[in-house]
């Protein structure tokens, strides 16, 4: 611990440096900035990432070599936080390293939970078990607690009318209220210093902590009434304890909410705190400063700024809307109905009593311009679909719809999920305003994803290209193309998956005790939050009925098979009854199948517990064949598919989010694919219905349930709500696209039995992904949504 302190240490004295020139430089040329505003970050480790981007990783080698340390063992002992979900998280801390690597003025704004992720475990039925990360127990030497930046955030209280003391304007013409706050939370700042790939323009990431009132100057905040203040410490300290472990779900506390409004008034006083210390107005906001909304969780901002514009600044309604618009855009991140915010309006009346004023208002303003009122049943059908507020079991306000009228652009995160926006979810929006709706392709950062996760086919690509260039401009991968078909480089390459699959083979028999081979065979990899969407379940109850296929083969039958490992991992959120039965039934055929001496190194299938960045990169590198295999048209994007290509994995993959971008760019060739288009979903989905999924099921399916309610795999009640939705309506397709899953994995087999075509296809895979860098999606969204340009720091010389 100590040497990886003293490390760290000498990194962060560097950074702080380079952070304090970065953003003097930043204020005086009053560049244009960008704020991402996101309620996750999933930065992963920082140490490695932080050398490697100054360009020290030799120096501190050799250094501590001298002194009897070895530096990738010094990079083990850092804890990862877990500040995030998933894919969301994971993007936002890409988009950081991009925007710094670029030298775009750029600021990531979230919360500093307590605890991050729950640890996941796997107890001795195969069931998940779940742990606090108290990661804030051990020192986090990056992260510096801002003393300068505290600041008071409101909840609760009442609203009174404005009237203007000379010219008697009541809040009828003015739009002009007061909040009267009840309840006070002091936002601290924690700076996390984002340093770039070989530049000294060194980023922030502001986490915002929440402390109780007392502890601040109520002199200097005339807030009026703190009676009561100390009741409320704890409550206040509660706000940022936790983080919410729920992905594509919409979760409806309280606390949650009083997050989500925690993350953006603190934000929103931060960047106008800046603007003023530049001395300008606050109708420059727009000029100063894009924010960018990470999904809906966000949204709040839109309300407070109009809030703080309006109600504060005086600035007219209209010009603060006008403001708002021109500040804000919104990225959509998933269509799934669970997934998309509703809040009750109950809720925010308590909380947020001045917000939901403006939030009607804004929904008033906006639904007399764009819908008359008429009596007949169209017009009353168009105003309830474009309303904020929705009235079901409940009286609503839709967070997309917020973020969609408040934003001058919304955008998808690929092509097929943009489509999906603007021609459904969003189709009521996008007649409006056709030019407001967008795609952004995803993408991920090569500095992790490749080069410092996968070191020896950096140095192959770099050798091969001989430049490395490469590390921040991808597209130059596209060379490699050439090199598909040479011998000595297929070889090269072969050889680093080998290593690379070692390193893995280690951890796995370190960890689990199991043995599982290197030489010939297939390391198949599914790993992502577990989810009925992403189709885990339909993975192992393929193997189930591989393994069921072996048992009936003779010895020499076996003789012929290709091998595999299934390696799957992800969490299930807490409360996801299905998704955590899945773990449970993973871990259960796991067992049976390992154990099984007839199967012998044939099949082995291996549940990874407490997935993290840190283990994406020891995998992604490791990994022959990646599944992405969601039912199309649910998945936004993903972004592992696009590390798995980048580290020489095929895609076994569904037309579906980003998958569809691999294979445009790669060539369906080069892609295991199968299953379904989304423009045949809702058909199946129909005929699911009518007659039942169970009569529509292939027989090899029914086959594999069978021997589940047998009890192979235990109790099958364990397994009940699954197996009755599969059998029932089958939401999520497995049955339709079951066989044609298992074609594609002969056709993979198959594959593997030619060397030479497996390793072409792997090279013009990493070839072609020079569009997967978060790189490219920075320069997309900098040019066609922020109108933001790079400001490097001038070298000294
Ligand atoms: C919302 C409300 C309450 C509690 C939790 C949430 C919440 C948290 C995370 C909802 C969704 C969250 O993440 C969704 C997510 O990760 N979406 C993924 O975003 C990726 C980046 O764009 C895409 O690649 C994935 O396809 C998409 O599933």
């Amino acid at each position: 611990m100590g040497t990886y302190l003293a490390t760290s240490y000498t990194i962060r004295d560097r950074l702080l440096q380079l952070w304090n020139d970065t953003q003097e430089y930043y204020k005086k040329e009053k560049v244009k900035q960008v704020c991402y505003i996101s309620i996750e970050f999933l930065m992963g480790r920082f140490l490695q990432n932080a050398i490697i981007n100054l360009n020290l990783e030799e120096n501190y080698k050799k250094a501590l070599a001298g002194m009897g340390y070895a530096l990738e063992e010094i990079y083990e002992e850092e804890l990862d936080p877990a500040l995030g979900n998933g894919g969301l998280g994971r993007l936002a801390a890409c988009f950081l390293d991009t925007l710094a690597t670029h030298n775009y003025p750029a600021w990531g704004y979230g919360l500093r939970y307590n605890y991050g992720l729950f640890k996941q475990s796997i107890g001795t039925d195969g069931e998940q078990l779940e742990k606090t990360d108290i990661w804030l127990d051990k020192p986090y030497p990056f992260m510096v607690e801002n003393h300068f930046i505290r600041i008071p955030i409101g909840f609760c209280g009442t609203v009174e009318d404005y009237v203007d003391p000379n010219t008697k304007e009541t809040k009828e013409e003015s739009n002009r209220s007061i909040w009267k706050p009840s309840e006070y939370v002091i936002a601290q700042a924690n700076d996390i210093l984002i340093p770039g790939y070989g530049t000294d323009n060194t980023n922030t990431l502001r986490l915002w902590s929440a402390r109780a009132v007392e502890e601040l100057d109520f002199e200097k905040f005339s807030f009026g009434d703190f009676k009561g203040a100390s009741e409320q410490r704890l409550n206040a300290e509660n706000l940022t304890n936790v983080l919410y472990p729920n992905d594509n779900e919409a979760e409806g506390k309280e606390l949650r909410f009083k997050q989500q409004y925690f993350l953006v008034a603190a934000t929103l006083y931060d960047i106008i705190r800046r603007l003023k210390e530049q001395k300008r107005p606050l109708e420059e906001l727009p000029d100063f400063s894009a924010i960018q909304l990470n999904d809906t969780h966000p949204t709040l901002a839109i309300p407070e700024l109009m809030r703080i514009l309006v109600d504060q600044e005086m600035i007219e309604w209209d010009k603060a809307w006008e403001i708002t618009q021109k500040t804000f855009s919104y990225t959509n991140h998933t269509i799934l109905p669970e997934a998309l915010e509703r809040w009750p309006v109950k809720l925010i009346t308590k909380l947020l009593p001045r917000h939901m004023q403006i939030i009607e208002m804004i929904n008033w303003k906006f639904l007399e311009k764009n819908s008359q009122v008429g009596q007949n049943n169209k017009s009353k059908e168009l105003r309830s679909k474009l309303s904020i507020i929705e009235n079901s079991w409940d009286t609503l306000v839709r967070m997309a719809w917020l973020g969609c009228i408040g934003s001058h652009k919304v955008n998808g995160v690929s092509p097929i999920h943009s489509n999906i926006i603007k021609d459904q979810l969003f189709s009521h929006f996008s007649s409006i305003w056709p030019k407001k709706f967008v795609n952004v392709t995803n993408g991920v950062t090569p500095r992790r994803w490749l080069h410092a996760c996968n070191p020896k086919l950096s140095d192959l690509i770099t050798s091969t290209l001989e430049s490395d260039d490469w590390i921040y401009d991808l597209s130059h991968l596209s060379k490699l193309r050439e090199f598909a078909d040479n011998e000595d480089f297929q070889l090269k390459w072969a050889a680093i998956k080998q290593y690379n699959k070692k390193k893995l083979q280690r951890f796995v028999k370190e960890q689990f005790g199991l043995d599982i081979g290197v030489h010939d065979v297939i390391y198949d990899v599914q790993i992502k939050r577990i989810h009925e969407y992403k189709r885990q379940l339909m993975n192992i109850l393929s193997h189930v009925y591989n393994y069921l296929q072996i048992k009936k083969m003779t010895e020499e039958e076996k003789k012929q098979l290709e091998k595999k490992v299934v390696i799957i991992a992800g969490k299930a959120a807490p409360g996801y009854k299905a998704a955590k039965m899945i773990i449970k039934l993973i871990n259960r055929v796991s067992k049976v199948i390992n154990n099984d001496p007839e199967i012998g190194d044939l099949l082995k299938v291996i549940y990874i517990p407490n997935y993290s960045v840190t283990i994406a990169e020891l995998l992604i590198p490791a990994t022959d064949v990646s599944e992405h295999i969601s039912t199309p048209g649910t998945e936004a994007s993903g972004t592992s598919n696009m590390k798995f290509v980048l580290n020489g994995a095929i895609t076994l993959g569904t037309y579906d989010g980003a998958n569809l971008e691999i294979i445009e760019n790669i060539g369906e060739e080069n892609v295991f694919t199968f299953g379904i288009k989304a423009s045949e979903v809702s058909q199946v989905k129909q005929n699911n219905i009518e007659k039942g999924a169970w009569n529509l099921m292939p027989k090899s399916l029914q086959g594999v349930l069978g021997i589940i309610e047998e009890g192979k795999f235990g109790d099958p009640e364990e397994f009940r709500m699954i197996l009755q939705e599969l059998k029932g309506v089958d939401r999520y397709i497995l049955g339709n696209d079951f066989t044609s899953y298992l074609q594609a994995q002969k056709v993979i087999n198959e594959t593997w039995k030619n060397p030479e075509k497996w390793w072409k296809m792997s090279i013009i895979g990493c070839a072609g992904s020079g569009w997967a860098s978060s790189d490219r999606t920075i320069k997309d969204y900098a040019e066609t949504i922020w109108d933001i340009k790079p400001c490097p720091l001038p070298k000294i010389e």
